[in-house]
């Protein structure tokens, strides 16, 4: 079953996104580091052109250390990059000082043609799930009032000043979905970046399970009691959990929603999805 959503509005939320990046200087990009390639915005350097791009690997918590330091080997030839939990205070003052740093070319051939220095201004984009809102909150503080909007921007979007030399917009730019990768599509299922009507949870299960047992084997197998003479699939999941309906077959639902559940919150281990295959 193929998983599709947003059809007809990739060419409006393109545009709204343009629009958007035409107001900033700096673009951060938040990835779920547990997909450095899947939640990757394909295209996003056509879109962003020649404005300097940070992205940020969110929830490495959640994410195996040791890829995601491969993955941002791979990633920072073409932006910097930033491992991140949203809820490190570090991680975010680790943020504020890219973006200063990546935006100070621009401040200075402001200065360079005699007008006065202004706060670089940034805007936050990525993928649903990401937490995007989960890192402008911790930018934007309780504290910091908002500056007030701008001609050409509508009335929801707002500049906040979260420091003297950085404006940020409140509000993130919506990346549009476009998955002609099913590969990639079923990943952002697991990840939870994909609205649950739009698929199937035990096909989705099924499919992670079939990755875990290729790329942390051990990690699923000690979690769910499962020796090594025991296939790895739902089922035997299900049954190792006592998930059973009438009759003693599994509850294959209540299994693939257990073991979505449990990956999602990084119980079963902390785990990357996409490989990096490098010579
Ligand atoms: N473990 C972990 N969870 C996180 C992290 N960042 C965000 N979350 C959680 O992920 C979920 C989504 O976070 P949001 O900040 O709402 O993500 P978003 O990108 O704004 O999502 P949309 O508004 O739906 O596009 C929330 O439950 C957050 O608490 C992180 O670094 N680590
Ligand atoms: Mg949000």
């Amino acid at each position: 079953m193929a998983i599709n959503w947003y059809p007809g509005h990739i060419a409006k939320a393109e545009r709204e996104l343009k629009e958007k990046l035409s107001l900033v200087d700096v673009v951060v990009e938040i990835i779920d580091a547990r997909l450095p390639l899947s939640s990757k915005y394909i295209g996003v350097e056509k879109l962003i052109g020649s404005k300097p791009h940070i992205i940020v690997m969110n929830k490495s918590d959640l994410a195996d250390n040791i890829e995601s330091k491969k993955w941002n080997d791979f990633l920072n030839k073409n932006a910097k990059v930033l491992l991140t939990s949203a809820n490190s205070n570090k991680d975010i003052s680790n943020i504020i000082s890219a973006v200063i740093e990546a935006g100070k070319d621009t401040i200075a051939k402001l200065t360079a043609k005699g007008l006065l220095p202004r706060p670089v201004r940034v805007m936050i984009i990525g993928l649903p799930n990401v937490g995007k809102s989960s890192i402008i909150n911790k930018l934007i503080g309780k504290k910091k009032a908002k500056t007030g909007a701008k001609a050409g921007i509508t009335r929801q979007q707002q500049w906040v000043r979260i420091n003297p030399r950085v404006e940020l917009l409140d509000t993130p730019g919506i990346i549009p979905m476009k998955l002609e990768n099913q590969d990639a599509a079923y990943k952002l299922a697991m990840v939870n970046s994909v609205g649950e009507a739009t698929y199937d949870i035990i096909e989705v299960a099924r499919v992670l399970v079939d990755l875990l047992k290729v790329k942390y084997p051990n990690e699923i197998r000690n979690y769910y009691n499962l020796q090594d003479d025991i296939e790895l699939t739902i089922e035997n999941i299900g049954k190792s959990r006592n998930l059973l309906i009438m009759g003693g077959e599994v509850d294959i639902n209540r299994a693939a929603a257990l073991v979505l559940s449990d990956f999602r919150h990084g119980k079963i281990g902390k785990f990357t999805l996409d490989t990096l295959f490098t010579k």
